[in-house]
């Protein structure tokens, strides 16, 4: 830049400098259609065509059940504001029952049946609003489509079955498989909190409603309504379709495997830009699992991963350089936002920037940086075992003799998944970032088993898989085993003293124990028998730095997060009764034949 440029520059006043905001109704024009579906359903659909085009343009569409007359007023100055920057029709849609749109709401509505011409689904409204904002608008016949979470969900839908016109899209956040992971369950263990105030939310009315605690810690609210039996008794009746649904299919049955994604994900239809935060509480199974499930069939190089630093969509709005007390060193956010989603837009729309992009763009936690891959995981990763060890310790090096570990499980006195008071899901800022809480609120909890690795001599790097392999026994005839990894921070920490010892969650899984058999396959559990237990602590790509120690606390209950396993089986625990929930004796095995580990994938050293 030239001296004097600078120096004005410099005298500006810093509101000058700033990016202008956009205003919608100065920046486009608004118009706001009911869209007919082919059965006849109007859909409520905005559309923003910028006031300067210079020609005909893509568009952006989404598609969402959260309404969209509030959207417009902070989008485009954040989640979408490169883009708008770049030049695009917008378009967004309440989906079919939902706020201003007609017809029926289905939770995740499954795909429709291709031999039934009348029948519809996501897809199909996908399609048929497309096919109408191609007569309608002044495009440039390219449509592309994203989303975070359920709109990333409905973007995925839209993918699997695409209009022609479908270019591009970014299914972000988007959940999976309902039952083995994302929102409702994980393992089989059901989401309590998640699942009872989501569905609540969604089901009372066609807008969105807040379901009303009398307690600020509904930690002490779930403990107080007891056996699941109660929702319904007490306030769900059987008024909302999705509760009721949870009742009915307490196994992975067909009802969750026609709604998965997995099955479906058998060909990449356009360029595809999945996205994942490391720290979603909601939806993070999901995106790796539609990467993973679309990479197999990748011929032609379409399908790419980014995963960064951020909870439930963080990458959407603000600056995206810290968590909770977890500071990332970069504005990841936003970096996201100008230098990957905004130019993988404009290639696939507009033929226009770079055609090369990273296949797996990740960032690497506990080091702070992005870290490009050709493969994800990465070829050089090797599996290494870290063994559990008597006196609370943790290994590479298995144990030289057997023993076990016991705690009494108390589905009285559960362990919180976060410190209380455990504040209300929606509206709330505490269910955005309990991941990042420090996890010492735990450890020594009498009924929580911490190990511990020494200090790392070096670096260990994780990229990849995360897998718990536990041998454990019950007193009961059904129990929870719920594995955490966590990065135990040096306790002389100059680099932010705040966080000296402090136990960051790396990765954290459930797995309900009746379902070791499969998942469709519930089967009580033989009192005292020590049996093998494998729990999915999904990719993770975190840089244990030299000096901090490895950690893994095990529980069986992290509530309200999860429901609690009653302990004794019962064939549907969403009707057990209160008199069914009994204390049991667990025990974990270490050394020998029944050697509990964790597997991970490491990097080699450098
Ligand atoms: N996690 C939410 C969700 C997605 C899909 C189905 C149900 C819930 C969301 O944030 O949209």
């Amino acid at each position: 830049m030239r001296p004097l440029a600078l120096l004005l520059l410099l005298l500006l006043p810093a509101a000058a400098v700033a990016q202008e905001a956009i205003k919608p109704d100065a920046h486009f024009t608004r118009t706001a259609e009911m869209v007919p579906m082919r059965d006849g359903v109007k859909l409520y659909t905005l559309v923003f065509t910028p006031k300067k085009a210079a020609g005909p343009l893509p568009i952006i569409f989404l598609r969402t059940p959260y309404g969209i007359d509030s959207r417009p007023a902070w989008i485009f100055d954040s989640y979408f504001r490169e883009l708008a920057d770049d030049g695009y029709i917008f378009a967004f849609q309440d989906i079919r029952g939902r706020f201003n749109s007609g017809g029926k709401f289905v939770m995740t509505r499954p795909a429709r049946d291709p031999k039934d011409p009348k029948a519809v689904d996501e897809a199909s409204d996908t399609a048929d609003t497309i096919d109408w904002m191609l007569k309608n608008t002044e495009s440039n016949g390219r449509v592309g489509m994203l989303g975070v979470s359920y709109d990333g969900w409905l973007t995925a839908a839209a993918m699997l079955d695409p209009h022609p016109a479908l270019k591009a899209v970014s299914p972000q956040a988007s959940p999976a498989d309902m039952f083995l992971g994302d929102d409702f369950h994980h393992h089989g263990a059901f989401r309590l909190s998640y699942g009872f105030e989501y569905v609540a939310m969604m089901e009372t009315d066609k807008t969105n409603s807040n379901f009303r605690f009398d307690r600020k810690d509904t930690f002490d609210w779930y403990l107080r309504l007891g056996a699941l039996s109660n929702v319904k008794a007490r306030h769900f009746g059987d008024r909302l379709p999705t509760w009721n649904d949870f009742v009915a299919h307490p196994n992975y049955d067909d009802f969750w495997k026609k709604q998965s994604l997995e099955p479906r994900l058998t060909r990449v239809t356009v360029p595809t830009l999945n996205v994942a935060g490391w720290f979603d509480q909601e939806d993070f199974r999901g995106p790796l699992k539609i990467y993973e499930g679309l990479e197999k069939h990748d011929a032609g190089g379409n399908n790419f991963l980014v995963v960064g630093p951020w909870n439930h969509g963080g990458w959407g709005s603000g600056p995206g350089d810290k968590l909770g007390k977890i500071a990332f060193d970069s504005a990841t956010g936003k970096h996201f936002r100008k230098d990957v989603q905004a130019p993988f837009f404009a290639r696939h729309l507009k033929d226009r920037g770079p055609k090369e992009r990273p296949e797996a763009l990740m960032f690497q936690t506990g080091s702070n940086k992005w870290v490009p891959h050709a493969a994800w995981p990465p070829k050089d990763a090797a599996t290494q075992r870290l063994y559990l060890h008597a006196g609370g310790r943790m290994s590479f090096d298995p144990p030289a003799a057997a023993g076990h570990d016991e705690y009494l499980s108390d589905p009285a006195n559960p362990v919180p998944y976060r410190p209380r008071p455990v504040t209300a899901t929606y509206p709330g800022r505490e269910w955005k970032e309990w991941m990042v809480e420090d996890q010492r609120f735990t450890h020594h909890r009498p009924d929580v088993l911490s190990y511990e690795t020494d200090p790392l001599t070096d670096d260990v790097t994780l990229a990849g898989s995360i897998t718990a392999k536990l041998f454990a026994a019950t007193s009961g005839t059904d129990s929870d085993w719920i594995v955490r990894l966590i990065d135990v921070f040096p306790e002389d920490y100059p680099d932010d003293p705040t966080l000296a010892g402090f136990q960051m969650l790396v990765s954290g899984e459930p797995f309900r124990g009746r379902f070791r058999k499969g998942f469709d396959k519930p089967e009580p559990i033989e009192a005292g028998k020590v049996e093998p237990y494998t729990i999915d602590l999904n990719w993770s790509h975190h840089c244990f730095r030299k000096g901090h120690r490895i950690m893994v606390q095990v529980s069986s209950s992290w509530f309200p997060l999860y429901d609690r396993n009653p302990q004794k089986y019962v064939p549907n625990i969403f009707e057990a009764k209160d008199s069914d929930f009994v204390k049991a004796t667990q025990q974990v095995h270490r050394g020998g034949k029944t050697a509990s580990c964790v597997e991970l994938q490491v990097l080699p050293k450098k």
